[in-house]
């Protein structure tokens, strides 16, 4: 027994036709996949990994790259995707702390890669953005097919996906088979997925929304996806008419209608749009209505949670709420200090329990049982209401954290390299509200002297050091920070001092 290899993988070794469609048209069958995945599998092996071996990927979105994904599932390893907009200074943390057995990065990175496997037992190979170059895909080429998969149990570990901190480090989520699986099968009952679906892939495959709530939901009903690179208006509007789906961020649904080609004529034939990662904000689900007749359904998720809330498929979807606990998913609001269970219609946190909740944080059992109430319940961090017909609005946010474009940035590991510059006194850094990417990362510095510092300056010497979406897309210098009586800073205050910034592009 595998759950996951089970009911996502095997599957694909009985069909012929088409699972996942490449840009160019070209097409993947089932079988071939499997085969894909058996011959990865084998790789793995051979570098030595075994069952409960991270595998590390820091690589482009491709067919082989999934299939790297399903073949650490055959392999019993656990899957430990990293944002490809990690610089190596952010991808030495998570190298040092999950301690794989293998990672796997493009070829142009293998020189800067190189240094930090050495001496960490991990075996590095490479894979290119097209597929079918690096030393995995040459390993792969000349593999056997067959693969026997390997023995897992449901409580056993299938992933790990790291969240940033809001003290800095990065937590590894660790989720189990039961955890995704359970999830896909809640997400296709409520969302009606069936073989027929053909899912309109633009998200990247190394977060929940595009590897799990994607993938695995289109893997499980054996429909198939357009697997695009990434999110390109003109691609995605290209390939429309042969979707039946598509899930994305709001910044996806923004940028559609933003284009005057987008209308009820390329949308007549579509049966759903889904987002979530991020608020959608109510008058873009309007907009969206009015412009093609169909309602966005938006759906609440963390890495830590998978899904745990959906609008309804045939009910009401709600502008500005994110609907019900899913099947087998139970959510309820807390006094945000006490943990008091707050009644319908109070604002509080919001707290979920059920078989799509994580494990704990891999080598965090403190921070784990911080986050956890000693009934079962997951504290979100999310600060939420449930109205009298049990839909669950996010209100905000008690997690000091920005999210752009769907990518979460944590103020804190922004503030920590700033203020490690030299000539900077001290940082606050805010989400203002940015009309492409939602919320825009900002930076306020007190600078020791003006002088001897620019915006531009702190700018660039960040690039080598964040991922590009962590960058503020403005840096502004103040005389003082805005600080309370307590000597906390204000956020608040400079929130609304920088709100009109970006509000319109
Ligand atoms: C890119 N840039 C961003 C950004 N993405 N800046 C802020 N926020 C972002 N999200 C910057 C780049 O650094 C670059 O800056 C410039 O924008 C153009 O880069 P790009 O790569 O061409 O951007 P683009 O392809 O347009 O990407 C935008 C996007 C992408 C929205 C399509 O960010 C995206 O696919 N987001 C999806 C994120 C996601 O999957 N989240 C799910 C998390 S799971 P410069 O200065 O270099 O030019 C989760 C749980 C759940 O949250 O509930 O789902
Ligand atoms: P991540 O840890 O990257 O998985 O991000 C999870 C966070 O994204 C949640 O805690 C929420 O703050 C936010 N989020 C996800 N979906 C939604 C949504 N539909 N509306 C508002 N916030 C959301």
């Amino acid at each position: 027994m595998n759950p996951l290899a089970d009911a996502l993988v095997s599957p694909l070794s009985g069909r012929t036709d088409a699972v996942l469609i490449r840009p160019d048209g070209n097409t993947v069958s089932g079988v071939d996949l499997f085969h894909l995945t058996g011959r990865i599998a084998n790789v793995l092996a051979a570098a030595g990994v075994e069952p409960g071996d991270r595998v590390a990927m820091h690589a482009e979105k491709s067919v082989e790259a999934l299939a790297l994904y399903l073949a650490c599932l055959r392999a019993g390893a656990l899957f430990l995707p990293l944002n490809t907009a990690y610089t190596t200074a952010e991808l030495d943390y998570f190298l040092d702390d999950a301690k794989p057995r293998a990672a796997v990065c493009d070829p142009g990175a293998e020189t800067s890669v190189r240094p930090m496997v050495e001496g960490r037992g991990i075996t590095l190979l490479t894979i290119d953005a097209a597929g079918g170059g690096g030393s995995l895909a040459e390993r792969a080429a000349a593999a056997p097919d067959d693969f026997a998969t390997a023995s897992r149990g449901p409580d056993d570990l299938a992933a790990i996906l790291y969240t940033s901190g809001t003290t800095g480090r990065s937590k590894g989520a660790m989720l189990s088979h039961d955890n995704l699986l359970s999830n896909a099968d809640a997400l296709v009952e409520t969302w009606q997925f069936s073989s027929g679906d053909v899912l309109l892939h633009a998200l990247p495959i190394f977060h929940v929304h595009g590897l799990f709530v994607a993938a695995n939901v289109l893997l499980r009903v054996g429909g198939r996806m357009i697997f695009l690179p990434k999110f390109d208006l003109d691609t995605v509007i290209a390939h429309l008419p042969q979707a039946t789906a598509i899930m994305g961020v709001p910044t996806f649904y923004t940028r559609l209608l933003g284009d005057p080609r987008f209308g009820r004529d390329l949308t007549a034939h579509m049966r759903l749009f889904i987002s979530g990662s991020a608020p959608l904000l109510a008058e873009t689900h309007r907009a969206f209505e009015t412009r093609t007749g169909h309602q966005i359904l938006e759906r609440y998720g963390m890495t830590e949670t998978s899904m745990s809330t959906s609008n309804p498929y045939d009910g009401e979807r709600r502008a500005g709420t994110v609907g019900f606990p899913l099947p087998g998913v139970e959510a309820r609001i807390a006094h945000a200090q006490t943990g008091a269970v707050l009644p319908q219609g109070e604002i509080g946190i919001l707290e979920v329990r059920g078989p799509n909740v994580f494990k704990g944080y891999w080598r965090m059992p403190e921070k784990t049982s911080e986050e956890f109430r000693n009934d079962g319940f997951f504290i979100t961090g999310d600060i939420a209401m449930i109205d009298a017909d049990g839909y669950v609005t996010i209100v905000g946010r008690a997690k000091d954290l920005v999210i752009s474009g769907g990518y979460n940035v944590y103020p804190k590991e922004v503030e920590t390299e700033i203020d490690a510059l030299r000539g900077v006194l001290e940082s606050a850094v805010i989400g203002v509200p940015h009309a492409d990417f939602g919320e825009a990362v900002v930076a306020v510095v007190v600078p020791e002297d003006r002088q001897d510092l620019s915006p531009e300056a702190i700018q660039s010497a960040l690039r080598d050091r964040l991922a590009n979406y962590k960058l503020p897309k403005a840096v502004e210098f103040v005389e003082e920070l805005p600080r309370n009586t307590m000597g906390k800073v204000q956020k608040n205050a400079l929130r609304d001092q920088y709100k009109y910034a970006f509000a319109e592009t």
